[in-house]
């Protein structure tokens, strides 16, 4: 390991999620989905970090990383629990949370839809509802225009791509579908409500007088390739790219549907980012099995490679590649929306970073424009399926008590972002 600086702009946070760490809301999605028993080690997210009342003492969390910036979620749940009815105290809440942490010095970057929906929408039928476009976008401008004044920096959709595959392909999410019919509307009807909610965003904010905004998808990119590299295996590899990535990356920075679902420009064509967010863990191999539902395609690990407590390879490589991509392709700046490991034991997560950071300075020496770098997550929280066992924090929860403890790997990313690099001295203390 070697010493590196990134720009004195360069912004270092971290990243989550409302579902994943507020806790109290019985309205969504999810809390039902894990009252129905779903959940793979049988927590819930009921408390999950109390973060809704620990807000505060989680800046200071922030701060002592010497985070220039923050992604958090808004949930939807909690400011429209009734179709078409807006609360007002959620969103002063929110509000009041953006203040405290722009008065800490911090960027907040804020997530519109991040895999939980209110239940009302739910029962609706969800994104494969037709009307599930002009929803979101209702819920869209009414958040733009309670928070339009403080937030420049907006996700719309976190990672459509994995909602769609595990709500309505492989089932383990809420609904629990297996359909390709709703899955191809689920998708589409998520790219136009991208396409939707950002020209929203732009112009509620235009029309308050205000320029700067910064609107994208967090996209969840896993590289793919040919497990035993044959022609067969190549061509299924490149399938399995176009449509958990392609359909979904064009669609939502071009306005273009691309089949299967459908053609054209719904919206109009044009460009719809302002910012190209990449959230990347890892690489898939892919082999040829007899499933039709997964369209013959089988994700296996790469046999022999390092890999994180859920069995994810761990391919720093694969960030370079993708952002290099889309830089080419795009030519906008490209947020690292998310990146992170799960690594209870903290034994490879300060090296992750390292490797992934390296990464970035790779790619900013070739002149690719990475701005910003989150790290998932802030602290150990409520991980979908996974419950409270995949531990993926800066810092130790104690789900008992709600005590967060610093871990080593946070300590080593507090210096890095202080530094905006890996001096000499940070890698000395590492040991
Ligand atoms: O916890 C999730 C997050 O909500 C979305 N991206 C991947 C993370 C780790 O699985």
């Amino acid at each position: 390991m070697e010493p590196f600086k990134l720009p004195d702009d360069f912004l270092f946070g971290t990243a989550t999620a409302s579902l994943q760490i507020e806790g109290g809301d019985r309205n969504n999605s999810w809390f039902r989905w894990a009252e129905e028993r779903h959940i793979k080690d049988g927590s819930h997210c009921i408390v999950a970090c109390d973060h809704w009342n620990r807000v505060e003492e989680d800046i200071e969390l922030m701060k002592a990383l010497n985070s220039h910036t923050y992604r958090l979620s808004m949930e939807w749940s909690r400011i429209e629990p009734e179709k078409g009815k807006f609360d007002d105290e959620a969103m002063a809440h929110y509000r009041w949370e953006i203040e405290k942490l722009t008065a800490a010095g911090i960027v907040p970057l804020v997530t519109l839809h991040h895999f939980s929906n209110p239940l009302w929408f739910e029962n609706a039928g969800a994104w494969a509802n037709p009307q599930s476009v002009e929803l979101f976008e209702r819920y869209v401008e009414y958040v733009v225009k309670n928070l339009g004044d403080l937030v420049a920096d907006w996700v719309t959709i976190n990672e459509p791509n994995v909602y769609a595959f595990s709500g309505y392909v492989t089932a383990e999410w809420p609904p629990g579908k297996s359909s390709t019919a709703d899955y191809l509307k689920v998708s589409r009807n998520m790219i136009v409500g991208h396409l939707r909610a950002y020209r929203k965003v732009h112009e509620v904010r235009s029309k308050m007088g205000l320029s700067g905004t910064m609107v994208g998808v967090a996209h969840h990119l896993r590289i793919l390739e040919p497990k035993h590299r044959t022609a067969p295996e190549r061509l299924l590899a490149r399938l399995a790219d176009y449509l958990f990535h392609e359909i979904f990356v064009v669609g939502t920075s071009e306005g273009k549907l691309l089949p299967p679902l459908g053609w054209g420009y719904p919206v109009g064509k044009g460009r719809y980012l302002d910012y190209f967010g990449v959230n990347y863990y890892s690489r898939e191999m892919i082999s040829l099995s007899s499933n039709p539902a997964m369209l013959f395609v089988k994700l296996e690990r790469n046999e022999g490679a390092p890999v994180n407590d859920l069995g994810w390879e761990i391919y720093p490589e694969g960030l370079y590649r993708f952002c290099k991509k889309y830089w080419e392709r795009y030519r906008v700046p490209i947020w690292i929306t998310e990146n992170g490991t799960c690594d209870a034991s903290d034994s490879i997560r300060a090296r992750f970073i390292y490797d992934h950071l390296w990464q970035i300075k790779r790619l900013i020496d070739d002149g690719v424009k990475v701005e910003r770098y989150y790290h998932w997550t802030l602290m150990d929280n409520f991980e979908w399926l996974e419950g409270f066992s995949a531990r993926f924090g800066l810092y130790e929860t104690d789900f008992q008590t709600q005590k967060r403890t610093l871990r080593p790997s946070g300590g080593f990313y507090a210096e890095v972002s202080k530094n905006r690099g890996v001096t000499q001295e940070i890698l000395d203390s590492l040991g």
